[in-house]
């Protein structure tokens, strides 16, 4: 069965709005403080049209429609994976039981939580991305910043939708409260540490969307597998949108090294920012601040609360039903990196409060795959030098490692080392204000940044020189 998403009604859903009155007048209550906030916080660049990719369907084939849509007349929508009704929990104390449509009582807290922190990112990241449709590098660029962050926006509605559908008058003033926090903002931040960091420039929205949304990837594959199906329905179809923000991070630094090679190689010389290219240690530098930045994002490797989300049944791990064991793990012992004795060492602990450190593995192993096409580029082009990730435990806020100061090489530094090694190893102001010297727009169709490759291909068949955007 495969529902189609009507477009004429105020809210498009497939969760049949339209049966639930109160449901629906208190979402279309929400909806133009929503619109006030996209207006404000969201893209500030004026556009007359953007080529977007509207979903239209949650099946498997077709789910997505692509054309010109003016900005005011975007329409996001509630949209949940469809499922079969005989789903089972897959982990935790009641493994085998149904899955839950209302929220259970005793898990009414966690469960809201757990919501608000996943709902507080989404728009959170349209924030700290709203200035850069002012320098993109080209059309096409500009045309991803916007999908991207229509697709944020719509995450941020997926997860309104379900504390206003579940979590009563509670639920409504936390869907008030993730338009009213904001990034960066002294008085109101946003929740998790990496979505009050600046995106100042295009370099930094293609980390972003590498490692952060990768985050994103990893914790809502998490959710997906949760006991309370409302709420993973909503994460399964959140994931298909993910993807296309991690290729525009994944292609974004490829475009960047691809650049980066053509000037060493035309210019015989590593220092390339003289000829308006980003140097490859600057390079180096963001992905070791992006990397680390993310990883915090995971929270600490002995937590007491994943340990509970496991247990109750509320946040599985990644590919749950892959596992090969009981699904409980109260048996169960893990392996991790601390500090023990001034230096860096291994610990055997008992895996439920090590499940934040479970998840981070799995990024961190997806994470050496860029890593390794990246170097591929360099290889190809006949270069030694190499990118690399940093050690778990460089440059950590969250966590064992939190306390100390970790090279990226791995070995435990005093404070002073640190900071005199500080510029060679994260962006320095220097570093900063050259990658901000290059970002000037790009709107000619066909023509693209000198710092940055064209893409191998354009969007939905479409060539690179097509008219993505028209600026208003
Ligand atoms: N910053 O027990 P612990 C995405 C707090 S990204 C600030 O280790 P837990 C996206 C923690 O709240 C994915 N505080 O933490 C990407 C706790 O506070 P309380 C977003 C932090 O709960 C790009 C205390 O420290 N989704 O979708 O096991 C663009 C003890 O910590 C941080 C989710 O994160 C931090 N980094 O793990 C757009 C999924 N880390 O209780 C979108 C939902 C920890 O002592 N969230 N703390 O007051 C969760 O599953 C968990 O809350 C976390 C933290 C994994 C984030």
């Amino acid at each position: 069965m495969s529902m189609g998403i009507d477009y004429s009604e105020k809210i498009p859903n497939n969760v049949d709005l339209a049966s639930d009155r109160r449901l629906q007048r208190a979402l279309e209550s929400w909806q133009p403080d929503f619109l006030r906030w996209w207006t404000t916080m969201g893209p500030a660049v004026p556009t007359q049209d953007v080529y977007l990719r509207t979903a239209v369907d949650v099946g498997k084939e077709g789910w997505a429609r692509f054309g010109h849509v003016a900005m005011e007349e975007y329409r996001w929508g509630v949209f949940l994976a469809e499922r079969g009704d005989d789903r089972r929990i897959a982990f935790g104390e009641q493994r085998g039981e149904p899955v839950w449509q209302q929220v259970p009582g005793e898990h009414r807290a966690d469960l809201q939580r757990l919501i608000v922190i996943q709902g507080d990112t989404e728009p959170a990241s349209v924030e700290q991305q709203r200035r850069l449709g002012e320098t993109a590098p080209s059309l096409y660029d500009l045309r991803n910043l916007f999908q991207v962050n229509v697709e944020e926006g719509r995450h941020l509605w997926a997860m309104v939708y379900l504390l206003h559908a579940y979590f009563g008058r509670n639920g409504r003033e936390e869907a008030q409260a993730l338009l009213h926090r904001n990034s960066g903002d002294l008085d109101s931040p946003r929740i998790l540490g990496a979505f009050n960091e600046e995106t100042p420039d295009w370099l930094s929205f293609f980390m972003f969307t590498y490692f952060t949304d990768r985050d994103g990837k990893y914790q809502l594959g998490t959710l997906k597998e949760s006991a309370f199906d409302p709420l993973s329905r909503t994460c399964e179809f959140m994931l298909k949108e993910e993807a296309h923000h991690m290729f525009v991070g994944t292609t974004g630094i490829d475009r960047v090294v691809t650049r980066t090679c053509e000037l060493m190689r035309e210019h015989d010389t590593a220092d390339i920012a003289p000829h308006g290219g980003i140097p490859l240690d600057v390079i180096q530098k963001y992905v070791n601040f992006h990397y680390s930045v993310s990883l915090d994002l995971f929270g600490s490797e002995r937590s007491t609360n994943a340990a509970n989300y496991f247990t109750a049944g509320l946040k599985g791990r990644w590919q749950e039903e892959r596992r090969k064991d009981d699904h409980v793990l109260t048996e169960d012992a893990f392996t991790i990196e601390t500090v023990r004795d001034g230096s860096v060492a291994t610990d055997e602990v008992p895996a439920l409060p090590a499940l934040n450190l479970d998840l981070r593995d799995e990024y961190v192993k997806d994470c050496r795959s860029g890593l390794k096409r990246w170097n591929r580029i360099l290889e190809k082009q006949g270069f030694d030098e190499r990118l690399t990730l940093p050690h778990v435990g460089f440059n950590r806020h969250v966590g064992l490692f939190a306390e100390h100061h970790v090279t990226p090489a791995g070995e435990l530094v005093g404070p002073d080392a640190w900071e005199a090694g500080k510029d060679a190893r994260l962006p320095s102001a220097a570093d900063k204000t050259h990658v901000q010297s290059l970002m000037r727009p790009v709107y000619e169709p066909g023509r693209i940044a000198g710092w940055i490759a064209p893409p191998a291909n354009g969007i939905n068949g479409k060539p690179f020189e097509y008219e993505y955007v028209h600026l208003g």
